[in-house]
């Protein structure tokens, strides 16, 4: 099967494209084996959310894109799971806001790595960062230690769906803003990024690109205005409650 195979009329026609996307992620070298754990977690909480983006998402959205028209170094860091379901988007993105896309990967893969920006590269990013092992970002242990010095390295903003908790960690502790994209309201990353959009990454995303180009010509005071009054612990609150409500009402 592939995602063309998937029939229009199916009622879960997104979900099983979606699946057939990541399936061939893997299948291509993009994506590792564990990715497919990941979207599957995804998915669970993605069928709890009603698979919409609701209004705690868009509250942090609206915030992210204000953070990424302030940032002074914004980034946004791609792993396999994310290349394979979002890369356009993540291009658009880069484009907009003029944040570099970098690759980082948890599952150790040199070859992967070059793959994910191989597969950048032919869907038009006109340029992609590698991680360079003599550039380390101190606090974490995996492979997502290893970072670019034109990257990650000088970022004062990282963007980064589908993370995982220790970087997110290190990447705060190092004083760096996260804004992050995780359909758990309770991971790790989630209760530690600064801006967390609890949604899915591929519907997110093009939401993100048209907001990113509305605010891009907005009064920076009207910005900081915006992100002033944001609670990330309120919104993730929100999640959970639309969660609960949905599991118990069904
Ligand atoms: O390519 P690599 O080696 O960097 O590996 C990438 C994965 C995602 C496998 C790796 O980072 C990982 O293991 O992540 P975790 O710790 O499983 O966390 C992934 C989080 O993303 C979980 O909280 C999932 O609920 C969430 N998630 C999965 N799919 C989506 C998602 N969030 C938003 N959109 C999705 N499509």
């Amino acid at each position: 099967m592939s995602v063309k195979d998937v029939p229009e009329s199916h009622p879960r026609y997104l979900s099983l494209t979606m699946r057939e996307t990541i399936v061939q992620g893997v299948e291509i070298g993009i994506t590792s084996m564990h990715g497919l754990i990941a979207h599957g977690r995804g998915e669970a909480f993605n069928y709890l959310l009603g698979e919409k983006t609701q209004d705690f998402a868009l509250q942090a959205l609206r915030v992210a894109a204000a953070k990424l028209c302030l940032a002074k170094h914004p980034l946004i860091s791609v792993n396999g799971n994310a290349a394979a379901l979002a890369a356009e988007d993540l291009i658009k993105l880069s484009e907009i806001s003029g944040a570099p896309l970098e690759v980082n990967i948890f599952h150790t893969s040199s070859d992967r790595e070059k793959k994910i920006a191989e597969h950048l590269l032919s869907s038009g990013a006109r340029g992609v960062l590698l991680p360079q092992t003599d550039c380390i970002l101190p606090g974490i242990d995996s492979n997502r230690k290893f970072i670019h010095p034109e990257g990650i390295a000088k970022a004062d903003l990282v963007f980064v769906p589908l993370e995982d908790g220790d970087r997110c960690e290190a990447l705060i502790k190092s004083r760096r803003e996260v804004v992050t994209v995780d359909l758990n309201p309770v991971s790790r990353t989630a209760k530690t990024a600064t801006v967390t959009i609890v949604d899915d990454l591929s519907r997110t995303l093009p939401l993100l690109v048209d907001l990113v180009r509305e605010y891009k010509t907005q009064d920076k005071s009207v910005l900081a205005e915006l992100i002033d009054l944001y609670d990330n612990e309120q919104v993730l609150k929100e999640a959970r409650e639309y969660i609960a409500r949905h599991f118990v009402n069904g």
